[in-house]
């Protein structure tokens, strides 16, 4: 499978601080580092890896919307699988509805703080706290499996039931519950999933959580195919001393491993 990097730069359905639409070109950044190398961990070697660069987007949620399917279209359209470098978490939704048309059944790994259930948040239906309602509302996965999760309101404890999310909360994931993920996998990994003290740059910092290598295992695990992944809310402005962005490209270049030693369907 060949992956194809596509930065989008949109924090405009932040609930709280904006900031990581600065984030595409950071992580691009610490991915070509020559502090490193172009090799993941499994000895893929991710030169020449595709870039679409970054998406032309409006400052309107819904016109954006439509662009970031477009643009994700676009990429599936010319044989790539998308890597999304986010950009605020609103983006998963459009980036779903373009890889929904493609993919029947799909799982999506989610990995975050927070589930991202709300029905509406600040009266925002598409707000960055919102986007697994929608995508569960319109059936653009059958299975949403969330880890990390540690912020659970009330009301999103009823829609983890309402749309059967098998939601892995941290303290239980501290217990030693992981994920079973089996067939086509889109993976989207918030970076305030991990602990703060690993990925401090994120605009809502929640302690106790993930290290980066929980993540990497996770994805490294994977069986079934990663037909699409998003790195979203890394929030630049927040960072310290830029230690976050080479998280973000550590878990981007494993995603992209996995997926170029994966054969095509
Ligand atoms: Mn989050």
């Amino acid at each position: 499978m060949r992956p194809q990097l596509i930065g989008i730069p949109y924090d405009a359905s932040s609930s709280f601080l904006r900031g990581s639409a600065e984030a595409p070109r950071h992580i691009r950044t610490a991915l070509w580092s020559p502090a490193g190398n172009s090799f993941t961990e499994t000895g893929v070697d991710l030169l020449g890896l595709a870039d679409g660069g970054d998406l032309a987007l409006s400052e309107t949620p819904e016109q954006a919307r439509a662009q970031i399917e477009i643009g994700i279209g676009l990429v599936l359209a010319n044989g790539f699988h998308p890597i999304a470098l986010g950009g605020d978490h609103s983006i998963t939704y459009p980036i779903l509805r373009a890889i929904a048309t493609k993919h029947s059944s799909l799982t999506i790994l989610h990995i975050d703080a927070h589930g991202d259930l709300y029905d509406e948040f600040n009266g925002d239906q598409y707000s960055h706290a919102c986007p697994f309602a929608r995508i569960m509302e319109e059936g653009l996965a059958s299975r949403l499996v969330q880890v990390g999760i540690r912020t659970l309101t009330p009301a999103q404890h009823d829609q983890v039931a309402r749309f059967d999310v098998n939601c892995i909360e941290m303290r239980h994931f501290a217990d030693g519950v992981r994920p079973l993920v089996e067939g086509p996998v889109y993976v989207s990994v918030d970076l305030d999933g991990l602990d703060p003290a690993f990925a401090p740059g994120v605009s809502h910092r929640e302690p106790g959580g993930l290290s980066v290598r929980d993540v990497l295992t996770m994805i490294q695990e994977l069986s079934g195919p990663v037909v699409g992944a998003d790195v979203v809310e890394y929030n630049p402005s927040q960072d310290l001393g830029g230690i976050t962005a080479p998280v973000a490209a550590k878990i981007v270049r494993e995603i992209a491993g996995l997926m170029i030693s994966t054969r095509d369907a």
